[in-house]
Parts: C-alpha cells; sequence; structure tokens
C-alpha cells in the first residue's frame, strides 16, 4: 500500500492525539465500549507515561479505542493505517475484529466501513517469544508470568507511530514500484498496480522540470543526463502516476549500488561508510515517533559528518527514510531478528525454539519490510538479522531459506551482523556484505587497549580471509557516563571512550578490506533493568537528550 496523502483525488486524516486506553485481561472482549479507560497519548509508547513500575513494566494486553465516522465521503474506500504498534495487534470495527498483525515495527493497514459512526479497537499485546521478532523466552516465576528479552533495549509497546483514516477513490493505484539504471543516460522501469492500463506517468527532475513520460502500468523511461542521488546529495526525482479516478506521487533516486570483491559501490565509486547503529528512543516518548526528534537526529549527524546509520534492531518510521532520502545518508535497513542469542549453550535453532514457524514470520516481515521501503534510495542494503547464533548446526538451513526469499524481493545487497568469530560462523558466506559487532577492550580484556588492538586486527583479518567479503564494523563502543573524566582513562569515562574509539579506528584505517565503521551507540538509550545498565546502555557519542560527549569532537574531525 502506498503511504496515506492529501491530494484532489485522497483525503488523510491523521488520528495522532489522545485515545481511551486500558490494561485489559487476556479474557477480553471488545464487544462492548472500553470501561474504565484513561488517555493515553498516540504516538508514543506507553510505558513512560505512567509513574508505577506495575504499569511502565506491564506484560500483556492494552486495548487503545476511538469513535470514528467516515459517512463524508460514500464512494470509493475508507482505510485504517497505523506506522507501527508494538507487537502483536488485533484491530476490532464494533467489537468485530478484521485484521491481525504480528510485528511491532511495520505498518499496519486495513479497509473499514462507511459509516455515520463506527468504535476503532486496537488490542496490542506486548509479550514477545519464540515465534515473534524480536525474540523472548516466556516463562513463570512464583505463579507470575515473565519475559526475559534477550536484546538489549527495552521493550517499550503501543501505537508508536502516526495513525491516518484516509480515503481512496474507487479503481484507486495500490502500488508504485520503480527500479533505476545508469549507463550514462539513466533508465527508469516502474510498474503500477491499477485497473487503469492506460495511467499516465510523468516524471520531474529534481529542480520539477519534466524529464519524461510514458503511458500504461509498466515501462521504461530514458532520462538524459541524469542527476544522480549521491552521498549528501539526497537529488530526487518525482514520478506522477494518473489514472482515471486517482493520481499519486513518488519520490525515488537515480543511482547504482554494487559488491565489487570486497568493496561496496555507490554510482560506480567506493564508498565508506561512517556513522552509527542508532535506536528509536527518547524521554517520555520511548519508542513513539516524533518529526522534531527525528530532525534533530539528522542535524546531529550532519553535524558530526556521518553519512549512514543502521536501523539497528527494528526498521524505523518512515520520515527517517524520508530524511535520509532527502539528505543524502545511507541506510542498513535492519529486521527485528534480534535476541536469537541466548548467551548460554542452549540451543536457539532448534525444533521447539526458532524454528519453522519463526522463519515464516521472519520471511513475512521481510517481505512487508521490502514492500514499504523499495522505492527509498537512502537504502542501499537489507541486515536480516543481529548477532544470530551462526555457529549452530541449526542456523545454516534456517538462513538458507531468509538469504534466498531476501534474493527474490530486491536486487539490494544483503547483509548479516556477526557477533561469532570466523572460524565458528556457519552462516556468512550467504551474505554480500558483512557486519560485525566488536567489543574487545569492553566485554573483553577491559582496560586493556594495547592487547585489544591485536586481537582486532587478528580477528577482522581472520574474517577477511575465510569469506572474502565487504565488512562493515557495525558496532564498537564503550559504556561512557556524560561528565566522568578521568586520567588516566579507565573504563565510563569520556576519555576511555574517546581511546577505545581511536584505536579501532586506526585498526579499520590499517585494513583496506574494511568498507565501514559504525559506532555503537548514536545516544545512551533505555533498556531493561540490569547490574550493567545504569538508567539504560550509555554507548551513546550523544546523550539520551541529543548532546555531545567527547568523543563527538573527535569524530566529527575524523569524518570531514
Ligand atoms: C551488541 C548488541 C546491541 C547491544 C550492544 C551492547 O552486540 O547488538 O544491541 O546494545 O551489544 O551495548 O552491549
Amino acid at each position: 500500500m502506498l503511504y496515506p496523502v492529501n491530494n484532489s483525488n485522497r483525503l488523510s486524516i491523521s488520528l495522532n492525539g489522545l485515545w481511551d486506553f486500558a490494561f485489559v485481561n487476556d479474557d477480553y472482549n471488545p464487544i462492548n465500549k472500553l470501561e474504565n479507560s484513561t488517555l493515553m497519548s498516540v504516538p508514543s509508547s506507553y510505558n513512560d507515561i505512567f509513574t508505577t513500575l506495575k504499569e511502565r513494566e506491564y506484560l500483556g494486553l492494552v486495548a487503545y479505542e476511538k469513535e470514528l465516522s467516515t459517512s463524508s465521503i460514500t464512494d470509493g474506500t475508507w482505510r485504517i493505517r497505523i506506522g507501527a504498534a508494538a507487537h502483536i495487534a488485533r484491530c476490532y470495527i464494533d467489537g468485530k475484529e478484521v485484521m491481525y498483525h504480528n510485528g511491532g515495527f511495520l505498518p499496519i493497514d486495513f479497509p473499514v466501513p462507511t459509516k455515520e459512526q463506527f468504535r476503532l479497537t486496537i488490542l496490542l499485546d506486548n509479550r514477545l517469544h519464540y515465534q515473534t521478532l524480536p525474540i523472548a523466552t516466556l516463562k513463570t516465576d512464583n505463579g507470575n508470568e515473565t519475559m526475559d528479552t534477550h536484546f538489549d533495549f527495552f521493550n517499550y509497546a503501543g501505537i508508536h507511530r502516526n495513525v491516518f483514516l484516509y480515503h481512496l477513490p474507487k479503481d484507486h493505484i495500490n502500488d508504485i514500484v520503480i527500479k533505476t539504471k545508469v549507463h550514462g543516460r539513466a533508465t527508469v522501469s516502474y510498474q503500477i498496480d491499477t485497473k487503469d492500463k492506460s495511467c499516465t506517468i510523468k516524471v520531474k527532475d529534481p529542480f520539477g522540470t519534466l524529464v519524461g513520460k510514458s503511458i500504461g502500468a509498466n515501462g521504461d523511461i530514458l532520462i538524459n543526463d541524469p542527476i544522480l542521488w549521491e552521498i549528501g546529495k539526497g537529488n530526487l526525482y518525482t514520478l506522477c502516476v494518473s489514472t482515471s479516478t486517482d493520481y499519486y506521487e513518488e519520490q525515488f533516486g537515480i543511482r547504482t549500488i554494487e559488491i565489487q570483491e570486497h568493496h561496496i559501490l555507490l554510482n560506480g565509486k567506493k564508498i565508506y561508510l561512517k556513522g552509527f547503529g542508532m535506536h528509536e528512543d527518547h524521554i517520555t516518548l520511548g519508542r513513539g515517533a516524533n518529526s522534531a526528534l527525528n530532525l534533530r537526529d539528522f542535524k546531529l549527524l550532519q553535524w558530526i559528518n556521518a553519512n549512514s546509520f543502521r536501523t539497528s534492531h527494528y526498521p524505523y518510521d518512515e520520515e527517517m527514510y524520508y530524511l535520509a532520502d532527502k539528505l543524502g545518508i545511507l541506510v542498513i535497513n535492519e529486521i527485528p531478528a534480534v535476541g536469537m542469542n541466548f548467551w548460554s549453550s542452549t540451543a536457539v535453532f532448534a525444533d521447539n525454539v526458532v524454528n519453522d514457524e519463526t522463519k515464516e514470520i521472519h520471511m513475512s516481515q521481510l517481505t512487508e519490510l521490502v514492500n514499504r521501503d523499495k522505492n527509498h534510495p537512502s537504502v542501499i542494503m537489507y541486515s536480516v538479522a543481529n548477532e544470530a547464533n551462526t555457529h549452530e548446526g541449526g542456523a545454516f538451513n534456517y538462513f538458507k531459506d531468509i538469504f534466498s526469499h531476501t534474493r527474490s524481493l530486491t536486487d539490494l545487497p544483503i547483509m548479516i551482523v556477526e557477533w561469532v568469530g570466523a572460524k565458528e560462523n556457519k552462516v556468512a558466506q550467504l551474505a554480500d556484505v558483512i557486519g560485525l559487532n566488536r567489543y574487545i577492550g569492553w566485554y573483553v580484556n577491559l582496560g586493556d587497549l594495547e592487547t585489544s588492538r591485536n586481537k582486532l586486527r587478528d580477528n577482522l583479518q581472520e574474517y577477511y580471509d575465510k569469506f572474502k567479503k565487504p565488512l562493515i564494523i557495525t558496532e564498537f563502543g564503550t559504556d561512557t557516563i556524560a561528565g566522568l573524566h578521568s586520567i588516566p582513562s579507565v573504563s565510563f569515562s569520556e576519555e576511555y571512550q574517546l581511546d577505545f574509539i581511536k584505536l579501532y579506528k586506526e585498526v579499520f584505517d590499517s585494513l583496506d578490506f574494511v568498507s565501514g565503521e559504525q559506532v555503537w551507540n548514536f545516544a545512551d538509550f533505555m533498556t531493561k533493568q540490569g547490574l550493567t545498565r545504569i538508567n539504560g546502555n550509555k554507548k551513546g557519542v550523544f546523550t539520551r537528550d541529543r548532546q555531545p560527549k567527547m568523543v563527538a569532537h573527535f569524530l566529527r574531525e575524523s569524518w570531514k
């Protein structure tokens, strides 16, 4: 489905704001209006709005409710679109289930009736298990249901992204797929999913000048002297589609991405990624989307001279990709396959754990992700998992299917982000690019940066020697308390973070097969309570309220 817009044929109404909200039991049936409700802001996580631990760390179902009317336009179709709601959603119209969605980071879109008045209920379950992404272990402790999340971010929940009630004309355009090739000139191949096979297509260049035209639902348009989408130059073309009943404008960029030996090429030229793994994480809002906060993050990415980020560990709000398109920032787009690792000897890829059913969910979320993001020029590759137990026997068969499914969806390179050593790794040969997370000098050899230097170099060299693929170091960093200084530099101080990152950069600079460095993390972020997490993970180069630590100034200079 296309993103809701307003134009002469389409109407889109924001449903953001205050909704009725309640914590409900597992046997809750929304047949009647929600009782004893409180107010909840949409979009936001509900967790940090409340003042008790019981509500913040609640496990189970919540209900959101709103009265709506769609009778102002009686022809065509009305739909609801929720950008994302964590994690398992059931949607009801006047108490009748109309939609089920398993996947807390991807859109939910469904038709609603044309009616004077109806009640929309969204029932959300924040319980993760082995057949969800991310993975978690549900168990009973002292008679209470509890959940072990095997990932390092707070399990925020709620309606996290924009909600629209929108109207589409009869025989509307369902979808637009745009692919580009560059050969001196550029070929823009398009496919329009519409009944009107004689629709009109126009292409406008980044200045709004008409540069190509065509008729028909599929075709190629040749562009002379294309203005390419480049790092720092978000040159965007617009494909304007008119059918007998509908109109839609979709932006795209003209650029090529290739892997050549161990290099990544953008428009035929070798690139080196500089940037971060990020999180959607803010004070009070939790994982709720907000344009001001999204913009601030991009201003900081530009300030620090970063050219890229990874959507660790889940697909982000669509506005983030739109901003990346506009500003020429490269995005590694990650699916929420995180937590496939129990940090113990228990097998993850096994019958009753991460199994064929999980694989089906993993594949269907990849389909939804590529479908959502296929026309964003900023997306240069997909990451199919973060730190899965790829040394396990069962991992190869699991990921063989994940990779071949992803290849059937996209021509872009596919990455897997690894923690296991090269020797033990049974999966990375399936990838086009390998992402490596390394914390030598932090989780091991803490405080001993000289030993860490050699270990890191050997570690990366082993990866390259075995797989001969481009390597991006997708995570490296230290927990750092803003304002804690120390001479000599010791762990948790700003000096230690600086020394650690300087050392890693020296090693990367000496190895030709390293194609990028993404520091962990862009900003401090919330995690579950834990002995190594003092009010969250402090590996940010920026604080949680987006102010720089000392290392930020170093990165800004060296990424110039
Ligand atoms: C990792 C994970 C990331 C954690 C990070 C850390 O390897 O991929 O989610 O937050 O380490 O700080 O421990």
